[in-house]
Formats: C-alpha cells, sequence, structure tokens
C-alpha cells in the first residue's frame, strides 16, 4: 500500500544529509565536550560550526546567545518560568500575555505560573484567528505586563502572526516578548534581528532535524534562570551533558531550512494549493484562515458531519497520515482549542482535519491523497447518513 505523510507539522523526517553529518559523533568523535583531553576538545570546531550555521539561520547576532535545551517545550518552559523567578515573582509587574492558540507548553506552564500568583491574560483573536497589534495594545499594562508570549505561526492553523508588530508594541510598553518559532523555521523567513524579539523558541525535528534537541535564542544582554542546575554546561545556563550528535544535527538542518525557504514557498506551496483547492471543492468543507496569512505547508480543514477522528483513521487505512490538530493532543475528546478560539461550535470544534506538507512531499502522494480524501469523506459521511 502507498504511504502519504502529510503530518509534518507534528514532526519531520530527518533530511538523510542531515543524518550523515551526525554519524560520526556517536562512534568517532565521541568525546564529552566538556572534558580537557584531545577526545573532550576534537568535537569543539563542528559544535562552533553548528552554532554558526543557527546563528546565520536566524540572523543572530554574534553577541547574542543560543542556548540549547531538548525540545521547544523545554525551551518555552524555560523562558516563562525563567522571567517567573527573575522578574514576576518579585511582584512589580506580574502578569504575563499570551495567545489563545498557543502550544500546551506555553498554556499549561502559564497556568502553573497562574497558581504561584501570576497574572496570566489570554488575548482574544481577531477576524482572520490571530491576535494583531491592536488587540495587544488593548491589553497591555505598561505598569503590569513583563512577558508578552506570542507565537510566531500556529502549528494547527499555520496562521502567521505579526511578531515584529507586537514585539515592538511589547517595548514600548516595557515589556519582553517571546515567541515559539517551532512552525515557522523552514517555513517562513525568521530574522530575529529584523523582528527584534527577546527570546525565540526552536526545535530541530520541526525542519528535519532529529528529535530531542532545540534552543532558545537570548537577545543579547537578557538572561534567564536555568530551569536545570548541576554542572557548569554552557556557562552554567543549562547543566547537563549537551547531545553533540543532535547538535551537529540541528545547525546543519537548520542551515538546510534556510537554504530551502524559496522552495518551500514555492513548490511546496503549490503542492498544498493543489491539496487544499482539491479539499474545498467537496461540498461543506471550510479551511481555516486565509490562504495568504499562513505558512506554505499547512492545511487546517473542517469537513461537515465528518468527525476529526473518523476521517484520520479512514485516511490511515489508505497510507494517508494526517492528524486532528496537536499530536499531543490527539487524545482528548475535548474539542480542538484551536478551533473554539476561532469561534466554532463545540460540535464543528470535532471535525477538523490538519494535512502539513514538506519539501520532501511529492506531486504523485498529492494526487493519491486527493483521491483517498475525497472517497473517505464520501464513505464517512454515507455511514453518518445512515444513522
Ligand atoms: N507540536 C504538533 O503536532 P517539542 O516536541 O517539545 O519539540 O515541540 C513542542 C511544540 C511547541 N510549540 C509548537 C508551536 C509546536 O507545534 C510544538 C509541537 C506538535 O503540532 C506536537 S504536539
Amino acid at each position: 500500500m502507498q504511504k502519504v505523510y502529510l503530518d509534518n507539522n507534528a514532526t519531520t523526517l530527518v533530511d538523510p544529509k542531515v543524518k550523515e553529518a551526525m554519524d560520526p559523533f556517536f562512534t568517532q568523535i565521541y568525546g564529552n565536550p566538556n572534558s580537557l583531553h584531545d577526545f573532550g576538545t576534537e568535537p569543539h570546531p563542528y559544535m562552533r560550526l553548528a552554532f554558526d550555521r543557527m546563528y546565520k539561520a536566524i540572523d543572530a547576532p554574534d553577541s547574542s546567545d543560543i542556548l540549547i535545551t531538548s525540545c521547544a517545550t523545554e525551551s518555552n518552559n524555560m523562558v516563562l518560568k525563567g522571567v517567573y523567578f527573575d522578574i514576576l515573582r518579585h511582584g512589580k509587574r506580574p502578569q504575563i500575555i499570551i495567545s489563545p492558540v498557543e502550544h500546551p507548553c506555553v498554556t499549561n506552564t502559564a497556568r502553573f505560573l497562574s497558581e504561584l500568583g501570576v497574572e496570566v491574560i489570554q488575548l482574544p483573536l481577531n477576524s482572520d484567528g490571530i491576535v494583531d497589534g491592536q488587540i495587544l495594545k488593548k491589553y497591555i499594562d505598561p505598569n503590569k505586563t513583563a512577558l508578552v508570549s506570542i507565537m510566531w505561526a500556529n502549528n494547527e492553523t499555520g496562521l502567521i502572526f505579526p511578531v515584529k508588530e507586537l514585539a515592538r508594541i511589547a517595548h514600548d510598553n516595557g515589556a519582553l516578548f517571546h515567541t515559539d518559532a517551532v512552525q515557522a523555521i523552514g517555513k517562513i523567513p525568521v530574522d530575529v534581528r529584523d523582528a527584534d524579539v527577546d527570546f525565540l523558541t526552536f526545535s530541530a525535528h520541526k525542519f528535519h532535524g532529529p528529535k530531542g534537541i532545540g534552543g532558545i535564542y537570548i537577545r543579547e544582554g537578557l538572561r534567564l534562570t536555568p530551569l536545570l542546575h548541576g554542572g557548569e554546561q554552557m556557562g552554567g545556563k543549562r547543566a547537563g551533558t549537551v547531545n553533540v550528535p543532535s547538535l551537529i544535527g540541528m545547525g546543519y538542518a537548520m542551515e538546510l531550512a534556510a537554504e530551502n525557504l524559496e522552495f518551500e514557498q514555492t513548490e511546496v506551496k503549490r503542492l498544498r494549493d493543489k491539496l487544499e483547492d482539491s479539499i474545498a471543492s467537496i461540498p461543506d468543507t471550510m479551511v481555516i484562515g486565509k490562504r495568504e496569512l499562513r505558512t506554505p505547508n499547512t492545511i487546517l480543514v473542517s469537513v461537515k458531519g465528518v468527525e476529526g477522528e473518523s476521517m484520520i483513521w479512514d485516511l490511515n487505512k489508505k497510507g494517508v497520515a494526517a492528524s486532528t490538530g496537536s499530536a499531543c493532543a490527539s487524545e482528548s475528546l475535548e474539542p480542538n482549542p484551536t478551533f473554539v478560539a476561532i469561534g466554532f461550535d463545540s460540535e464543528l470544534a470535532h471535525t477538523g482535519i490538519r494535512l502539513s506538507l514538506s519539501r520532501f512531499t511529492t506531486e504523485q502522494e498529492i494526487d493519491y491523497t486527493i483521491d483517498v480524501f475525497k472517497e473517505s469523506v464520501e464513505r464517512l459521511r454515507k455511514i453518518s447518513s445512515s444513522y
């Protein structure tokens, strides 16, 4: 049976070139980079190259910091909890602002902080499904807001947030600005200098790097209280021996992601649009979010009368991997929170299907998916109308 992977917002395949670059660091260049002997110093130039590649890919100034973490979940926890320890808990600025469609690693961390006394504001979305400058201006408090944390692109809809404008408003009001750029890197240009953000989160497995490694860009002059205490690795900012093979892979994967941006915005987009047009031609389907406001690889569609879960299982039987939304919320029976935030009733909020492409998706796979998707909708609608 043909297999088609259209869940690239959950994770991506490791680019074979990245895997090849990582290989020597398991069995040949395997010293602990904090050891003083030659085995320990041997990985240093390769690690430096990985950092240089990342600095270049996101246009980070040399004077800023890129901290290596185990994943975006850790990065987001570290930013929110770091700001809690550094600012919020002292009470002068006790408030953080987030969007209602952040990943659970932001919303649940914010909820945890609210139990410690932090005031958490979840902004409403505008009619396009994003937070705009007007909304932030209405809610930000120059005397209270310590941190605004708003994602660069949403993992379910692909909708892109106006991060540069939001960062400016945060700064005008004396607040720090963090963005979760997990779904932006490799899909749209991400330039920390131009966007003028203070903290930025990323995760290698979303851009054809390995799982289990991510990072935080930290603007020059800022610091975050560490989450992990222990040794002096990374200047004491995050204890624990760094995962060298994955760091090498992440650096190279980010460089390739930046090099392939043009391809993503032309060829991947062309295939996404072809799939989206075919799905949208099925009666009673609704694609969420204006196309020009979305990342080039993502479709979130509501198929009226068809439960998202049933559709996913039906597609899976034909070898097509899609999702109902975030992989980490796929076992929840609650309505999709993104749909709810956008204003859908609870029945429609169960009808979401996310299809996300990558630079490895082929035209033949898209043609196959179009046929399978149409057959699935027809079959499931027939079944539900027979009840
Ligand atoms: N979203 C999805 O199916 P980790 O796995 O910790 O590196 O990434 C977490 C994460 C953080 N922010 C955003 C915007 C994300 O999309 C994700 C991961 C996957 O949408 C898995 S839940």
